[in-house]
């Protein structure tokens, strides 16, 4: 085995370590949470995945770096990527609160592409973490992105990745008014969802337990 073979070797087995870390550690801060308000959950599912090694060299390319292990860990802050895919859009912000709460890991960046979607219409909240590892008896620091969206959002970004986002950018773009345009419809219906939510728990005369920031009445 060559230096650089062993280089990817250690680099993966260092990003299973930091995705079973945040497995463990998300899995408890939602059971938690889950067994103190009257089994309420706020997550629908999870997934989680290491990126490929091939997809990680054509994100760096992209980028016009170099190939190799040093860019691949210190240049690609999703390598280890975790999605919680939450049912309502006050589910995301207070699991957001949760996961930020944590002190398995560290914040380093965080994007809420809800408040302020991407260009193509992509909505999900985003948090970059840092996950202290034991490695060869060294502490070492593992990033990993953490995306947080409603099922809806979900539905949007797996279509739109398998059918448009890895396209060229001239195909984008021509796609981009249709793809836009099922953006909005999903907005829509997650602040329609959010609402009938609301009623719905008036109704049964159960109280909300707090209002996503961004949700006013307005219909
Ligand atoms: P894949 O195949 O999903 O892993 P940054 O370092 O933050 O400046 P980066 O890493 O491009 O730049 O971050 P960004 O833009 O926040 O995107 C990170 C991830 O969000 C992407 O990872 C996608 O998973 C998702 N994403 C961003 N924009 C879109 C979009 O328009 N559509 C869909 N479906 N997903 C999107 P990867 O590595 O690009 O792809």
């Amino acid at each position: 085995m060559t230096k650089i073979d062993t280089e990817y070797e250690e680099l993966y087995t260092k990003y299973v370590l930091g995705l079973r870390k945040l497995e463990a550690e998300l899995k408890n801060i939602f059971d938690a949470y889950k067994f103190s308000n009257n089994n309420v959950d706020i997550v629908d599912h999870t997934k989680s995945r290491i990126k490929s090694f091939e997809s990680a060299s054509k994100k760096l390319k992209k980028k016009n770096y170099e190939v190799n292990p040093k860019n691949m860990e210190n240049l690609l802050c999703d390598m280890v990527g975790f999605r919680v895919v939450c049912p309502f859009t006050e589910d995301v912000y207070k699991a957001v609160q949760l996961i930020k709460e944590s002190d398995a890991f560290n914040v380093v960046k965080e994007n809420d592409y809800i408040e302020e979607p991407k260009e193509s219409g992509y909505s999900s909240y985003h948090i970059d973490v840092s996950i202290p590892i034991k490695f060869k008896d060294e502490i070492e620091f593992v990033s990993a992105e953490i995306q947080v969206r409603t099922m809806a959002m979900d539905l949007w970004a797996t279509l739109d990745h398998k059918l448009r986002y890895k396209l060229s950018e001239d195909i984008q773009t021509e796609l981009s008014p249709e793809f836009l345009a099922r953006a909005n419809d999903i907005k829509r219906f997650d602040l329609r969802m959010q609402y009938l939510k609301d009623e719905v728990m008036e109704m049964s005369g159960t109280e909300t337990s707090e209002k996503p920031k961004k949700l006013t009445k307005k219909r």
